[in-house]
């Protein structure tokens, strides 16, 4: 597939612009029109929010590549100005995504309410990379790219402010990034697990219910995770949300296709359950409403690097490494860094799928660039890697001890989660490359690099110094309060 041009015959069908008059037919789960009133058309004619002069037209008009409102760009045919608008825009992958889409020329709008910057200092953390505030980001975009970002400080769950951003707006996409991420943080007592649930839960239901009365035909990109599926120890393949199409399920003597159905969940953490919450509600909000979402079960975040960053220091995202909001390798650099031993909980045998931030960043626009048909909920598992976190520790001490002189050590922790350490893992993740023309850019050893650079700079290894006490880990999914033992040291 030609990586720039993986969307050029898609059709108004599945472009945001078009306004559809009749009913959208729910494809994703098998279910077909027959639930629907069989007098009514399943679709027929509408017409093109930017260019009325067309008037009523099918949605097989144009395609992406004769359609002149869609222009070539590096990751597929891209919408003029297309209009996102990312939730969670001050977060890590919200503000990188938003200098990444102001670069590439959409039109590019945010909600947020502060609440990671909230939720790290609650810890007693601070993210090693500093931020600015949002008013000084918003200054720096437009210093450095000429380019503002419509950005208004708001909780999801604001409904009436909300709902008149968005009709202010009108997005064509909607980028869900507006959740707490965090497992750990989740997993501390009784009110961070409510909390984490009603925030991610609800907010996402405000979400659905706002586009469905305000912007049905925007494209909604909702983050999920790869945890949503657990490790099942039948070492059963990971496929992308749904079974496909060849899966039977045999029993008692007898058959059935699991065609089309959404596949067991075995969520991690009181965090991972409300991604999974999070996948039923988007799921029947395509079915009831004809929305259309993907959803991006997304493996582990590394990394600091993105070419919109070296613009200015203060375009950075956000870095953290304590023990909630941190992530493993992101942790095990900030690790090396300052001369703790690399913290791998348990036999260190758990697999998990990583991408690196700016292969992350191109997955999220290739995403926006295709969105599904109405009625359409579709899943990619967004990863580019599978690998195992002593494998991953040991590739950081390596590269900390050959590239960059530190003396680094690894030890085995007691683990303080409810997880299987040794187990088969096969995650499937081909709907990215496959159907969207993803190629990852980077690999795990020059991100990691890259992140040696960055985190051995004097004023960052300073900041991470100010706070070695949240990077051990303390939360016990048990509940039992107590830190965790060292098994072993590995040299
Ligand atoms: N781990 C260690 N040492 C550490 C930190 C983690 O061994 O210092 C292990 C954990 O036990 C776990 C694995 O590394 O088995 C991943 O843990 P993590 O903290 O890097 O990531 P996790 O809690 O799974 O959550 C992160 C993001 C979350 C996202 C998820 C994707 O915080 O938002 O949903 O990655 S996934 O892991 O695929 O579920």
């Amino acid at each position: 597939m030609n990586e720039k041009t993986h969307n050029k015959n898609k059709t108004c069908w599945f472009c945001p612009a078009f306004n559809f008059k009749g009913l959208v037919d729910f494809r994703a789960c098998g279910q077909g029109t027959d639930a629907n009133e069989s007098d009514k058309e399943v679709f027929n004619l509408g017409e093109c929010h930017r260019r009325p002069e067309v008037g009523q037209i099918g949605p097989d008009f144009e395609t992406f590549e004769t359609c002149p409102e869609w222009e070539k760009g590096p990751y597929g045919f891209q919408l003029k100005n297309m209009r996102v608008m990312i939730l969670g825009i001050d977060g890590y992958l919200g503000w990188s995504l938003a200098l990444k889409l102001l670069n590439l020329g959409y039109d590019v709008s945010g909600i947020d309410n502060y609440s990671r910057r909230g939720w790290v200092k609650e810890k007693g953390g601070h993210t090693i990379v500093p931020i600015a505030t949002m008013t000084r980001r918003l200054i720096k975009t437009m210093d450095s790219m000429g380019k503002n970002i419509n950005f208004r400080e708001m909780n999801l769950q604001d409904r009436n402010r909300f709902r008149s951003f968005l009709e202010e707006v009108k997005p064509e996409a909607i980028v869900h990034y507006a959740e707490c991420p965090s497992a750990p943080y989740s997993m501390v007592d009784d009110d961070h697990a409510v909390f984490v649930q009603t925030n991610n839960v609800m907010g996402t239901l405000r979400l659905l219910f706002a586009m469905h009365d305000i912007v049905p035909g925007a494209s909604l990109i909702k983050l999920g995770t790869m945890g949503e599926y657990g490790a099942p120890m039948t070492g059963r393949p990971l496929f992308e949300g749904m079974f496909p199409a060849d899966a039977i399920l045999k029993w008692d003597n007898r058959e059935w296709s699991l065609a089309g159905e959404l596949t067991p969940r075995d969520p991690a953490s009181f965090y991972h359950v409300s991604k999974v919450q999070d996948t039923y509600n988007v799921f029947e909000a395509c079915k009831y409403w004809g929305l259309r979402s993907y959803d991006v079960m997304q493996g582990v975040i590394y990394g600091v690097y993105l070419d919109e960053f070296e613009k200015d220091e203060e375009l950075r995202s956000r870095f953290d490494v304590d023990e909630w909001f941190g992530t493993a390798i992101n942790r095990f650099v900030a690790q090396a860094v300052v001369g703790i031993p690399l913290t791998v909980y348990g036999a260190g045998g758990q697999k998990r799928g990583f991408l690196a931030l700016r292969d992350a960043m191109q997955c999220m626009v290739r995403l926006i660039n295709s969105p599904p048909k109405p009625g359409v909920y579709d899943v990619v598992n967004q990863i580019s890697g599978i690998y195992d976190l002593l494998d991953l520790a040991k590739t950081v001490k390596s590269i900390g001890e050959k590239e960059f002189g530190l003396k680094v050590k690894i030890q085995r922790l007691e683990n303080p989660r409810i997880e299987s350490d040794r187990h088969p893992y096969e995650a499937i993740y081909k709907n990215l490359p496959d159907k969207f023309g993803f190629q990852p850019e980077v690999t795990l050893e020059d991100e990691v690099s890259e992140m040696f650079k960055l985190l051995c700079r004097p004023e960052i290894k300073r900041r991470i110094e100010e706070k070695v006490h949240v990077i051990l880990p303390k939360t016990r999914w048990s509940g039992i309060k107590k830190d965790m033992k060292v098994i072993e040291v590995m040299e």
